[in-house]
């Protein structure tokens, strides 16, 4: 058993754009932070990984994870820093037993298959199951030593019910798809727990030190309009009712990125989030038409344009800005997380063009 870290003292932010532009107060340059910014394609992430062992030691080695937090910030000048874990955490808590099968990505031994497997889960304990997930937090904290905020996050409830009846990573859905339109109550079952469990483990996150918290519904977009509301977004708006809003006498922004979610902006910017995460398939000028001041947009770079040379990164960098235009309410992100096979120096490409070129909207 993990022990617990107490909770430091709380240096004032050295750096705190991220948090200023999600609030759309005024900033001197774009912020910017990638997904995935801690992983494989750092020779240093897996060198560390290499000492930990698998995946999930990692995850539950509080050090370890801080230091792969950091890795990329001492690389790159990024202005936000991330929580090294995984959106799995929570079904691995309620007992399915996650594990990574080499190159085949998460699976589940106990998968969620009938009404009695629903039943039997329970919400798990933020400072129990998933303390080693709090210690992290708390670790990263005080390593951090006010440099950047940093991001805590989780799955969508719609997201982790993917995983957990698919039994791992999916391209058709169709068990879980088989739930929701043949047994729909068994699945609202489960999508409920999942949104209280979602709910204390973030609010958790925010009183162990997250400064702002992310919800990936990275599986949202394979649902129709109507089954995306009822299926995913509703349990993301209940979840973003119940959290912590403001803590350490500050906001704690709340970012929702539904992945191919670009025809529902609007319906996400309603759920009273702070912040909309795109992904590349919409023109972010499009966006901001759509929601003006309502929430701030956060992204939306295609990630496989990190392979190209330097001056196109710069470029697309550029167009994207220019796209957003002026003033602050937007944090700079891919719109996705970064492959596994990009020259780290391409990364650094990216992060250093969005402030150099950012200087001229905020003036
Ligand atoms: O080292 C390894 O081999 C493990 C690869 C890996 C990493 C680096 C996994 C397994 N998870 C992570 C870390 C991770 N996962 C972070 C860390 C913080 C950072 O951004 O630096 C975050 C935020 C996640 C979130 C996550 N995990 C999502 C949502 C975001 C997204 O990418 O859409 C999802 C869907 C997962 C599931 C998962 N975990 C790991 C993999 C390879 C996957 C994806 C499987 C799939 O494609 O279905």
């Amino acid at each position: 058993m993990s022990q617990n870290i107490p909770n430091v003292d709380k240096p004032a932010l050295k750096n705190d754009r991220y948090l200023r532009a999600l609030e759309k107060k005024p900033v001197d340059v774009t912020p910017v932070w990638m997904m995935r910014q801690a992983g494989r394609y750092l020779p240093e992430y897996k060198a560390t990984r290499a000492v930990a062992g698998d995946f999930m030691s990692l995850c539950k080695n509080a050090e370890l994870a801080c230091e792969v937090t950091l890795q990329p910030l001492r690389r790159f000048p990024l202005d936000a820093a991330i929580l090294f874990s995984d959106i799995l955490t929570i079904p691995d808590a309620m007992g399915l037993e996650l594990y990574f099968e080499a190159g085949e990505g998460p699976r589940f031994k106990k998968p969620i298959t009938c009404k009695a497997d629903v039943d039997k889960i329970g919400i798990p304990d933020p400072e129990g199951e998933l303390q080693y997930v709090m210690n992290a937090v708390r670790t990263i904290r005080r390593e951090l030593k006010g440099d950047v905020p940093l991001i805590g996050f989780s799955g969508s409830p719609w997201t982790l019910a993917t995983y957990m009846i698919e039994g791992g990573s999916s391209k058709a859905f169709t068990k879980i798809k088989k739930m929701a339109f043949a047994e729909p109550a068994i699945l609202h079952t489960l999508l409920e727990k999942l949104a209280d469990s979602v709910t204390s483990y973030l609010n958790a996150q925010i009183a162990a030190g997250a400064q702002s918290v992310m919800i990936f519904d990275t599986w949202g977009g394979v649902l129709s309009p109507r089954d995306y509301k009822e299926f995913s977004l509703q349990y993301m708006e209940r979840i973003v009712s119940g959290l912590t809003r403001e803590n350490e006498g500050r906001k704690v922004p709340v970012t929702l990125f539904t992945k191919n979610g670009g025809m529902w902006l609007e319906s996400i910017a309603a759920t009273g989030c702070d912040a909309v995460g795109l992904d590349w398939t919409i023109d972010i000028k499009e966006a901001r038409a759509r929601i003006g001041d309502k929430v701030a947009l956060q992204g939306n770079m295609d990630p496989s344009m990190l392979y190209a040379p330097a001056q196109r990164i710069e470029e697309e960098v550029g167009t994207i800005l220019k796209g957003y235009g002026e003033g602050s309410g937007h944090v700079f992100n891919l719109g996705h997380g970064i492959h596994l096979d990009v020259p780290p120096e391409n990364a650094g490409v990216f992060v250093d063009s969005v402030h150099k070129l950012s200087k001229q909207y905020h003036k």
